[in-house]
């Protein structure tokens, strides 16, 4: 039941909460603004571009749809918060012994730290207006990009992420759906122009048009969303980066309108700005849940996260890592055995890979270990001996 409030008293009251809470843009669109979107969805999981996401194809009618979600909301409210970087994350490319992790992920998880505040706003419009509302962050099947462009926060750049005219490429989204009758915003326009910054910079071609990723091959998938080893074509291309990837946001030349967040919360913590590859190595499953706590890195458990430090220490050339890696060897997970095998074929000479292919493979059972193995040992030339 909807109360008195004034639609302007209303919209007042969303504006001066959001801001309250910190977000840096709010906006209001309708559940029917983004047409385009369900055909998009359709033909980005028909063509398998979600790759292992399966819950992208679990939900397509759902997501593509505010109104199947949820057929009572009349309005959804697009917030912003942002994430700024205060230095170009790019730089990290030139440090091979430290790990580079992306720029979102540097200190508190952002689900987190805007879910609650969404909550709040959202108690507050209930309070004020007598409607419903729902509360959306990430995770739920809601298409927030599309729904932040239809809201005018920014557009879809070619990097499909949202680029905002004030705060570049690093803005997280979130939403507030209600059944309060809310006056729209106007949609932004594209001013991406000619650019092709974004595409170029990725270090996986993951662009098979302006417009379009191809999750598969995107290194935030391949480090984050991937479960098993990282295909073979991608490790080297992966350099440092060890949870998610900056290139194509950082590249956006709007960025030069950005501001570093001033959120604390999202603020880089200083030992995740540029931590040693040698000290992330040696993280047992305890010592990755404290130094990872309250961090969205926690998400991917110790295996995965460290397979993807071996990545990046078979891509160091730094010879001093290959103790660390051999310790690893040993590893209870298969996962982490195979991709030690992979950074001491980069870093060891061929004697040494052969020495401990002849012990391990006295004992090793699991198929893909093994092959990571045959790989390392025909593997002609290791990375420390190429220029
Ligand atoms: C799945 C997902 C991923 C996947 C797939 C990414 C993707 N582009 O789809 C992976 C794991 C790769 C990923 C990576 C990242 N993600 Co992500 N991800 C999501 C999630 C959960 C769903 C996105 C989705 O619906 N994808 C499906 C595709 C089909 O939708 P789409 O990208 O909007 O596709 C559009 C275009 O293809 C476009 N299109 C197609 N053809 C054409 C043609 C023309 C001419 C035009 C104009 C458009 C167009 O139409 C489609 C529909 O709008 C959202 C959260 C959410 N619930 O929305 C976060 C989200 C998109 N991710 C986010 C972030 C921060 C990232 C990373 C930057 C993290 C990192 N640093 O590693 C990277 C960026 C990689 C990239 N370039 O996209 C933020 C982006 C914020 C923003 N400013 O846009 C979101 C919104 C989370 C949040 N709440 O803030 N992510």
């Amino acid at each position: 039941m909807r109360t008195s409030i004034s639609d302007t008293a209303l919209r007042q009251l969303i504006e001066r909460e959001a801001q309250r809470a910190g977000f840096a843009a709010v906006a209001v669109t309708r559940p029917d603004a983004i047409p385009l979107a369900p055909a998009r969805l359709a033909q980005f999981v028909e063509e398998g571009l979600h790759g292992s996401m399966g819950w992208m194809a679990e939900t397509l009618e759902r997501r593509a749809e505010p109104s199947v979600l949820w057929p009572e909301v009349r309005s959804i409210i697009v917030l912003a918060m942002n994430y700024g970087p205060d230095t170009d994350p790019r730089t990290l490319q030139e440090m091979p012994d430290r790990a580079a992790i992306s720029v979102y992920a540097r200190n508190r998880d952002y689900h987190d730290v805007m879910k609650g505040r969404l909550k709040e706003i959202a108690g507050k419009i209930v309070a004020r207006a007598g409607c419903d509302v729902k509360v959306f962050v990430d995770t739920a099947p809601v298409m927030e990009k599309p729904l932040a462009e239809a809201a005018g926060l920014g557009w879809q750049g070619k990097h499909t992420n949202l680029v905002s005219r004030e705060f570049g490429s690093w803005l997280f989204l979130g939403t507030i759906f209600t059944t309060a009758e809310l006056a729209p915003d106007e949609a932004e326009i594209d001013h991406c122009g000619s650019c092709r910054a974004c595409l170029d910079a990725c270090p996986t071609d993951a662009f098979p048009a302006p417009y379009r990723l191809d999750a598969r091959r995107c290194i935030s998938y391949l480090t984050i969303e991937n479960k098993g080893p990282i295909p073979l074509e991608f490790r080297k291309k992966i350099g440092n980066r060890i949870y998610g990837c900056d290139d194509c946001l950082a590249a956006c030349p709007w960025n030069k309108f950005a501001q570093a967040a001033s959120e604390q919360k999202l603020a880089a913590r200083d030992d995740l700005r540029q931590p040693r590859l040698a000290e992330l190595l040696s993280l047992d499953d305890a010592a990755f849940r404290i130094f990872f706590s309250g961090s969205p890195v926690k998400r991917i458990g110790r295996d995965r996260f460290v397979r993807n430090v071996l990545v990046a220490a078979g891509n160091s050339g730094d010879r001093s890592l290959i103790a660390p890696c051999q310790a690893l060897l040993g590893d209870a997970a298969p996962l982490v055995r195979g991709a030690a095998v992979w950074a001491l074929s980069r870093l060891a000479g061929p004697e040494a890979v052969s020495a401990l292919a002849h012990q391990a493979l006295k004992v090793e059972t699991e198929q893909d270990v093994i092959a990571e193995w045959q790989a390392a040992l025909t593997q002609s030339e290791p990375a420390w001996t190429q220029a």
